[in-house]
């Protein structure tokens, strides 16, 4: 599974405000039933941060003045490409949060180290993919991170082996 030969570009964008996160429930496609951020392909002619703005907009319906958060490369057993996820955040956002085909917009509380009893809409980690629980924090801290996963077959399910750091 090394040396993967190829690299594709995805995007991934959170907009994080009044101690809470906006995530969406994915309706179709890759990722079927989980909670993530507002992205996907980067197309032909595009930077990152343009399909970053262009997918928040058309599958949340609102704008924001995305800033680089950081970086995810996943490599998969037997597969000749390799997963390249830019990941950005926003404090703010115009336009009303929409559904759309894809996405179903709702926002969730960031984990409050004050409160005993935890956050009333805590943020669903079982429900999103394995490795956001470690970089999460980290967005939300604004420190930079960069993450790799190792995905071998074990029968469907992959299993990530990964390392993990965020610079200050
Ligand atoms: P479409 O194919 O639906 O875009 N994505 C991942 N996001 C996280 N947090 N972890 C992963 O670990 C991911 N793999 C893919 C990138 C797919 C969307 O799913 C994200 C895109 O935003 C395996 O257009």
């Amino acid at each position: 599974w090394l040396p993967y030969t190829n690299i594709k570009y995805y995007t991934n964008a959170f907009i994080v405000k009044d101690n809470r996160v906006l995530l969406g429930y994915k309706k179709r496609g890759f990722g079927l039933g989980k909670y993530n951020g507002f992205g996907g392909k980067v197309e032909p002619g595009e930077t990152p941060l343009q399909a970053a703005i262009r997918e928040l907009e058309e599958e949340a319906g609102v704008k924001a003045p995305l800033e680089h958060a950081g970086c995810l490369f996943f490599l998969s057993e037997g597969a000749e490409w390799a997963f390249q996820i830019e990941i950005y955040r926003a404090d703010n956002y115009e336009g009303i949060v929409t559904e759309s085909d894809e996405m179903r917009p709702e926002w969730f509380s960031l984990p409050d180290p004050i409160s005993k009893d935890g956050p009333i809409n805590p943020i669903p980690f079982s429900k999103m993919w394995e490795t956001d629980e470690i970089w999460l924090p980290l967005l939300f801290e604004k420190r930079k991170f960069f993450g790799r996963a190792d995905f071998t077959k074990a029968g469907d399910v992959l299993v990530p082996h990964r390392w993990w750091y965020g610079v200050e």
